[in-house]
Parts: C-alpha cells; structure tokens; sequence
C-alpha cells in the first residue's frame, strides 16, 4: 500500500514537471511496535515515542479550520527555508488522521496559508492561500498508522496524505517562510506530529497551533517537547540570471524609483517573471527563471520612459550572467514609438519636480525636475519603436 501511495504521489508530481523542494521531517518508526505488534505488510507504525522515562502523549492536534465549538478554528503551522534564486511553489503535501478512519476515505476540504514571517506576529504578512478557499486536490494513504504506546487500537488512524494545490503556482524569493493548513473529513481531523524512533524532540523544533483565536508554541502536553510537522513543499527551484541593466539617457543617482517589468517567455509560456526596481542608470539584476526551463527563450524587458527591449537568450537550468542589457529612453507615454506625442507630454509637464508631481515618466532622466534636458533625450531617441 505504501508503494501504491508513493507511485501516486510521484505520478502527480511528474505530471506538473515539479519536485519535492522540502520535505520537513518523517513520521514513520518502522513496521513493529515497542510491544512487539506487527504493522500489516507494506506498512508502518507512527509511535509515540517514550526516551528513559518520559513519553510524549498527543498523538497529532486538531486542524479542523472550520471548528465551530469555543476553541474556534484551528490549524497548525511550521516554518520553511527558500534558498537562492526562490522556489516557483504549485502544492504541498500535508498530513491529517481521524480515529477509526479507513485507508481510502478522502479528506473534505484543506486550505493552506504562506507567510514571510512567524504567523500571527507584526510584520507577517500572508503572500498566498487563505483559509476560505479549498484547495484540496487529492487524499491517498501514507502507509502509515498513528499509534500510541499501548497494543490497542494500533491501526484506527490512518494517516492519510492531503495535496493542496494552488490556482497558479507561488514565486518565492529567497527567505523564510511559514506554511499554516487546516483539514476537514468525515470526523475530527488531527495532524500527525514529525516522529523519529528515540526522538521526544526534533532539532530545531518550533512548530506552532492555533487554538482559541490565538497562536501557540506546539508542545506535547506530556513530555513538553516542541514538535515538528511533516509536510512537503512541491515545485521547481528557480535559478538566477545576472547581469546590468542600463537604463539609457538617465542620471546615476534616481530621483525616485523606476520599475521595469521583465518576462522570460518559452513560446506563450512564461517560466519566469517580476518587477526590477531601478534607482540607477546602471542597475545589477538578478531575474528568477525554473530551473526546469531549459533551451531558447527571451527576454523582454519593459517599463517607465524606456522602450520594449527583447533579448534571445538559451536557458540551461543553471544562473548565468546576461551581460550587459540597455534600453532606449524617451517614450513618454508608454505608445512603443519615441515620436512628437512624447515632446509633448514633456512640455505639458515642464517645470514639474519629482517625486509630487503628476506625470513622473515626463521626467525622462529621472533628475527630479522636467527640464531641456528632458526634451533633448526624447529628441535624442526619435523615431526609435519597441522590440
Ligand atoms: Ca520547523
Ligand atoms: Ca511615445
Ligand atoms: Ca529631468
């Protein structure tokens, strides 16, 4: 069963072009109980463990997010770690049980939350997932059952396996992030605990509960171990793509801030996109493209007073340095020509100081003021069209 389990989850994957970018931790202690008891064939207990004389007891916390009674929702939280160049995220694999539940029922409904900081602190932000929307995809089992230390009951909890997939997937740059999930199903759902055999306490443990409208360190009420929960972050690692953007015509030191658009484009499909803020005619970009892009591709480069800029580029799954691209000033009103409506949208804005004024773009050079000189670098690139 575990197998079929496993080829499930692998055929899903596939099938999105995706990988397991972080797996947080096991749950399984293997195929015999400390009493001796034996798990059925091609299965594995998850045990409680007990070290010397201390014993964890709670066997998962309830993530039944729609929990109506005085303690409210609840749902439970760990953090995760995205390296250089960020993650193009398309699901998680998490993990919930219900007492007396069987190895092929479906979950109801998931939902699943990413924040740039500890949940529920100020400063965190949640950039993806609410816990309205269900985005439950599929429910198989793990292959493993929840025990507790006794013989009895060694295989009413299941743990069953939740994918929750988002809408589009989630660009991550580098950083830290914490995932929160809740789970429904046909009883109280519970979510299994990281479990490793003669372990009370992961390293590093610091996952969190959300019980009576507030968060909670997670801790085994027993033993007062912090816990872990397991769950897997499904995606493609993105790399780096270096290089120097110049913004020609521009003064070294920005008055305000510009943004470029970028897209890099594999036919109609995009496999890496984002926002560069220049505050300098010569800016170092790093642009984020899936590492699992690979071949011809192009660049596009748009935004402000410059002109389209298209570069042909051969992706290779690895970052690499793109050199040196420059872009063309001068096109005032976005229309892709610098051309006689530019002179005058200057000259409808001349005199203006930035950052204030109405029409930031007249500010061709990005001094800070409308000026000749504006005027003189739309005259400078006339007739140029976009890419
Ligand atoms: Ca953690
Ligand atoms: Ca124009
Ligand atoms: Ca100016």
């Amino acid at each position: 069963m575990k197998q079929v389990a496993l080829l499930s989850m692998f055929s899903a994957i596939a099938s999105a072009q995706a990988a397991v970018l972080h797996d947080n931790g096991p749950m399984s202690t293997g195929p015999t109980h400390h009493l001796g008891n034996t798990a059925p064939v091609g299965t594995t207990f998850s045990e409680l463990q007990s070290v010397g004389a201390v014993s964890n007891t709670v066997l998962g916390y309830s993530v039944n997010y729609l929990n109506a009674t005085a303690t409210g929702p609840l749902h439970q939280a760990d953090d995760f770690t995205v390296p250089a160049g960020g993650w193009s995220v398309s699901s998680f694999v998490v993990y919930g049980f219900r007492t007396n539940g069987s190895t092929t029922e479906q979950f109801n409904t998931g939902v699943l939350r990413i924040w740039d900081g500890v949940p529920g602190q100020p400063g965190s932000n949640i950039v993806a997932g609410d816990l309205t929307t269900n985005i439950l995809t599929f429910t198989d089992f793990s292959g493993i059952y929840r025990t507790g230390r006794s013989s009895s009951s060694l295989t009413s909890r299941p743990i069953m396996s939740a994918t929750l997939t988002f809408p589009t997937a989630v660009s991550l740059p580098q950083g830290t992030y914490w995932m929160d999930y809740g789970l429904t199903s046909a009883g109280n759902t519970f979510a299994p605990l990281v479990t490793r055999p003669g372990e009370l306490q992961p390293v590093g443990a610091n996952a969190m509960l959300y019980t009576s409208f507030q968060w909670y360190t997670m801790v085994d009420t027993n033993s007062g171990s912090q816990m872990e929960v397991p769950f897997q972050v499904i995606g493609s690692q993105n790399v780096e793509l270096g290089g120097t953007m110049e913004l020609g015509g521009s003064v070294s030191a920005f008055a305000m801030p510009r943004a470029i658009a970028y897209s890099i484009m594999q036919g109609t499909s995009t496999v890496g996109s984002g926002v560069i803020t220049a505050n300098s005619s010569s800016s170092a970009i790093s642009l984020a493209v899936a590492s699992t892009a690979t071949g011809s591709a192009e660049l596009v480069l748009d935004g402000s007073s410059w002109l389209r800029r298209r570069v042909t580029i051969t992706l290779t799954g690895s970052g690499f340095s793109l050199g040196t691209i420059s872009m063309v000033n001068g096109d005032v009103d976005g229309s892709g020509e610098v051309d006689a409506a530019d002179i005058d949208a200057v000259i409808a804005d001349f005199g203006s100081t930035y950052p204030g004024g109405s029409t930031p773009d007249a500010d061709v050079d990005v001094s800070g003021e409308v000026d000749a000189a504006d005027i003189d670098l739309v005259i400078a690139g006339f007739g140029s069209v976009d890419e």
